[in-house]
C-alpha cells in the first residue's frame, strides 16, 4: 500500500486524534480524492481495530481512541467530498442509525456521499428510534428512509421501520435502504426492505435505482 495511506491507517490503529487530523489536511493538500483516502486508508485502520478487538487484543478504551482519530479524519476529508455540488435535488432521504446503536461513522459517510451526488439528505443522527424514522420522513415529504445498523443486536429495528410503514399505510410511497456491517440484500429481503447496500458507492447508486428511476 502506499505509504502515505498506511499512515492514515496507523493513525486511527494508533487512536492519534491529531495526526489523523493533520494526515487528512496534508492529503486534501497532496491531492489525494477524499473518498480514497478514506476508504484505503482511515477506514482500513477503524476495521483492524474492530477484529483486534475482537480477537481480544484490544481492549474497548483503544476502540474509542480509534473512532476519535477516525472522526477527526472525516470531519476534514467529508466536506471536500462535496465541494462543488450544484446539482439539483435527485430525491430526498431520511438517514440515520436505528435505535440502540450508536456508531455513526458509516451512516455519516453514506449521508455525505449521497449528498454530494445530488439527493438532499436529512440526517437524524445515531440510535434513531422506530417511529422517528417514519414521522420525519412524513414531516419532510422524503422519498425514502436509509437505515443504517452495525450491531446483530439492533438490526432487528430496520424490520420494525418497514413494519411500522405498513401499520401507517405508507408502503410503498416511502423506499426503505438498508445497510451496515451486519446486513445483506437476503436480510433486506427477509425484511421487506427495497434494498441493500454495502458501502457509501453502493448505497448512491441503489438510491438512484430505486428513487431517481421510480
Ligand atoms: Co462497535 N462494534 N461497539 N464501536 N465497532 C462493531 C460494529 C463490531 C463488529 C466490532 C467487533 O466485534 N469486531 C461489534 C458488533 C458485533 C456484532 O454485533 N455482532 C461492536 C460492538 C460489540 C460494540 C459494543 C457493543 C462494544 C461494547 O460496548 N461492549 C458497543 C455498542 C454501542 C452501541 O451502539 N450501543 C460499541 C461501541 C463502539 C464505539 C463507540 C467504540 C465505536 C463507534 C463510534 C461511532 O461510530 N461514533 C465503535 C466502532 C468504531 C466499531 C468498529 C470497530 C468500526 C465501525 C466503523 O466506524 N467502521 C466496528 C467493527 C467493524 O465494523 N468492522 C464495531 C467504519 C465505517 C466507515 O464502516 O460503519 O461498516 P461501516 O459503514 C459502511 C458500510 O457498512 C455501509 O457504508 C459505510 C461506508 O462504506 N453502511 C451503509 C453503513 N450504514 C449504511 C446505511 C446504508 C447503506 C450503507 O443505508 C442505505
Amino acid at each position: 500500500m502506499d505509504s502515505f495511506l498506511e499512515r492514515c491507517t496507523q493513525s486511527v490503529l494508533e487512536g492519534e486524534e491529531e495526526q489523523a487530523e493533520d494526515l487528512a489536511r496534508q492529503a486534501l493538500d497532496l491531492g489525494y480524492p477524499p473518498l480514497a483516502v478514506i476508504e484505503d486508508g482511515f477506514i482500513r485502520g477503524i476495521r483492524k481495530v474492530g477484529e483486534l478487538w475482537e480477537e481480544g487484543t484490544v481492549f474497548l478504551p483503544e476502540l474509542v481512541m480509534a473512532a476519535g482519530a477516525m472522526k477527526k479524519a472525516m470531519a476534514v476529508l467529508l466536506p471536500a467530498l462535496g465541494a462543488g455540488v450544484q446539482s439539483p435535488a435527485q430525491g430526498h432521504l431520511v438517514i440515520g442509525t436505528i435505535e440502540g446503536d450508536i456508531h455513526d461513522i458509516g451512516k455519516t459517510l453514506v449521508a455525505t456521499m449521497l449528498e454530494a451526488n445530488g439527493f438532499r439528505v436529512t440526517d437524524l443522527g445515531a440510535d434513531v428510534p422506530v417511529g422517528r424514522f417514519v414521522d420525519e420522513a412524513e414531516a419532510c415529504g422524503a422519498d425514502g428512509i436509509a437505515i443504517s445498523a452495525l450491531l446483530t443486536t439492533t438490526m432487528s429495528g430496520q424490520r420494525r421501520v418497514v413494519e411500522e410503514l405498513k401499520k401507517r399505510a405508507l408502503r410503498p410511497r416511502f423506499k426503505v435502504l438498508v445497510g451496515g456491517a451486519p446486513c445483506s440484500q437476503e436480510w433486506a429481503e427477509q425484511i421487506g426492505a427495497d434494498g441493500y447496500a454495502g458501502d457509501a458507492v453502493a448505497a448512491v447508486a441503489l438510491a438512484r435505482r430505486l428513487i431517481c428511476a421510480g
